[in-house]
């Protein structure tokens, strides 16, 4: 059988043997009731790790990022977020959706930050005509913007701006652990200015299913309460929660691993010299780069390597997405090099 190099995405990753293993032996209760020892673990190791009073387990990141926002905005408030914002571009418009806030974007830089001044000056004065200012939202890593890692010095001046006009500052940390390991800091640095933080656990540390909402204990009873207004209340949930225990002990160093052949497959494909792409900017597990070639579109060129095996997105603007992961070995970075390298040569030839 064909092997499948699949670079769509992180959350294509299984469960790990050890995963499958704890949630066979996990001790569960009923969560909604509070009772579910797994769960409430994680719950504090999350916490731990981000350094907050507490945390919830969530369904996912789109969840998580929900519930932030809504526990710091009530209807014709506002949000202010990049405009690649995986909470402007991928959620659905859940804030305006479900909580009626409104959602104002500042223009994201192409290293994943937004420009303070240009946050300050999307704060709205007081004033009955606008809505109301509540909560600025950042995102590290950046996903649309090639998994950018975000350093402290280029988020905090941001966080400052917020704490100066009375805003929350919520960071989406679905990819925090990948910025941790990328700086070689604990992702409590990353999360310390942040009222809230939001992380996943099935992206790139590969438990099935799972996200975590992070912020003050008040925050906390808030959010747990509008998981059960979205229908988010789960009830064994330890059988889930045991995998997330298992990614945070044993899945956060590896993600290096995932970096380095990010890397590697950047340096390949630039040698290619028909893509649009600069390796030295690969921070983490994401690539994001076009095409400097109009002799194929990026839908032909996706859809030869998945004749060969190889999965990646054709995203907006005419670029490709590939994701590196857990499953994804060295020896894959150089087979699918291989099946571009192969496709590329026949598509240029037709
Ligand atoms: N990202 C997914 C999707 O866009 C489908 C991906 O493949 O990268 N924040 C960030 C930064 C994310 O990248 C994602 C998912 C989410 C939040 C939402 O998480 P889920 O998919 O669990 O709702």
């Amino acid at each position: 059988m064909q092997r499948i190099i699949d670079l769509r995405s992180d959350t294509v990753t299984h469960p790990t043997p050890a995963m499958r293993e704890a949630m066979y032996r996990a001790e569960v209760g009923d969560d909604v009731m509070g009772e579910d020892p797994t769960v409430n673990r994680l719950q504090e190791m999350a916490a731990e790790r981000m350094g907050k009073e507490a945390a919830l387990f969530v369904a996912s990141g789109t969840m998580g990022n929900l519930i932030c926002i809504l526990a710091q905005c009530g209807r014709g408030d506002e949000v202010i977020m990049g405009d690649k914002a995986h909470t402007f571009l991928f959620e659905a418009g859940g804030p305006s959706v479900l909580g009626g806030v409104h959602v104002r974007t500042v223009r994201n830089r192409d290293d994943g930050t937004v420009d303070p001044a240009e946050v300050e000056a999307a704060v709205r004065p007081d004033n009955v005509h606008f809505p109301r200012s509540r909560l600025v939202v950042l995102e590290n890593t950046h996903n649309r913007c090639g998994g950018a890692v975000l350093t402290r010095a280029q988020m905090d001046p941001v966080v400052a701006v917020a704490r100066k006009h009375n805003l929350n500052a919520h960071l989406d940390g679905a990819r925090i652990f990948n910025a941790a390991v990328a700086l070689g800091v604990d992702a409590r640095t990353l999360a310390e200015p942040f009222d809230t933080v939001s992380f996943c656990l099935s992206k790139g540390l590969s438990a099935p299913v799972g996200s975590l909402v992070c912020g003050s204990r008040e925050f906390v009873r808030e959010a747990t309460r509008l998981r059960k207004v979205l229908g988010g209340g789960m009830r064994q949930a330890g059988i889930i929660a045991a995998a997330g225990i298992v990614a945070l002990e044993q899945m956060v160093d590896r993600l290096a691993d995932d970096h380095a052949n990010a890397r590697r497959l950047a340096v390949g494909l630039a040698e290619m010299g028909v893509f649009d792409i600069r390796p030295e900017r690969v921070q983490s597990n994401i690539l994001i780069f076009g095409l400097a070639t109009d002799r194929f579109t990026p839908q032909q060129l996706v859809a030869r390597c998945a004749q060969d095996g190889l999965k990646f997105q054709a995203i907006e603007g005419g670029q490709f997405r590939m994701v590196t992961h857990y499953g994804i070995e060295r020896e894959d970075i150089d087979a699918a090099l291989g099946i571009v390298r192969r496709a590329v040569g026949q598509l240029g030839r037709a």
